[in-house]
């Protein structure tokens, strides 16, 4: 179990196109662990493995982490209206049908601090390899359908930002550089 580090865009790690996952075995089942730990410990909805720079088509979706649904009725039937049952891995996904469209105000753990409005598909069929090494499909909708695009649009190399207008994306970037430059900062105990 580790938090790894989420790779912040623009960052070439981001522009990998990850490979399948030819073998299931218990190193791809130690990513996934780590996946979710990542993605809990900075309040994620969905992580893809090219986000910590392990370019493998691996991307886990928690439309719930905060569990809410076990409280509240209303965000209860609006998760099972989009499908979403709970923590779910995705292992070499493909959508194999796809209808109507959606447009969500998306954030990213590799953007953080932005949201911008994208254009997806809003009722997607995904197949796919659980953590066990079978295949299923799923049908989902909404949100859920939206993560799923959004996380397999990672495994192709590809950010949200990529969507918007130069002007945006020119914006984001600048932020996004000062972002990192003040991370790489060493705190100075004694400042003088
Ligand atoms: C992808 O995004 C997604 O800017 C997952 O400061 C986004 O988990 C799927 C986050 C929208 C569907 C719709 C973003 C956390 C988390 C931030 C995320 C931030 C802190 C984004
Ligand atoms: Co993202």
């Amino acid at each position: 179990m580790a938090v790894r580090k989420i790779r912040i865009w623009p960052d070439p790690a981001l522009s990998e196109k990850a490979k399948p996952v030819t073998d299931v075995n218990d190193d791809i089942r130690a990513l996934i662990v780590d996946l979710f730990d990542t993605m809990y410990a900075s309040k994620g909805i969905g992580l893809a493995s090219t986000q910590v720079a392990v370019p493998y088509r691996v991307l886990v979706i928690d439309l719930d982490p905060k569990q809410q649904a076990a409280r509240d009725a209303e965000v209860r039937e609006e998760l099972a209206s989009w499908n979403f049952t709970g923590p779910l891995v995705l292992i070499n996904p493909e959508i194999i049908k796809s209808s109507g469209e959606i447009v969500w105000d998306e954030g990213c753990l590799s953007v953080p601090g932005i949201t911008d409005e994208v254009k997806r598909k809003e009722n997607i069929t995904v197949r796919a390899l659980d953590r066990r090494g079978n295949e299923f499909t799923l049908e989902c909708s909404g949100l859920f359908a939206v993560a799923i695009q959004h996380e397999m649009d990672h495994l192709n190399g590809k950010v949200f930002v990529e969507y918007l207008s130069k002007l945006k994306r020119d914006v984001i970037k600048r932020k996004m550089l000062r972002l990192k430059a003040g991370e790489e900062q060493q705190p100075v105990a004694e400042a003088r």
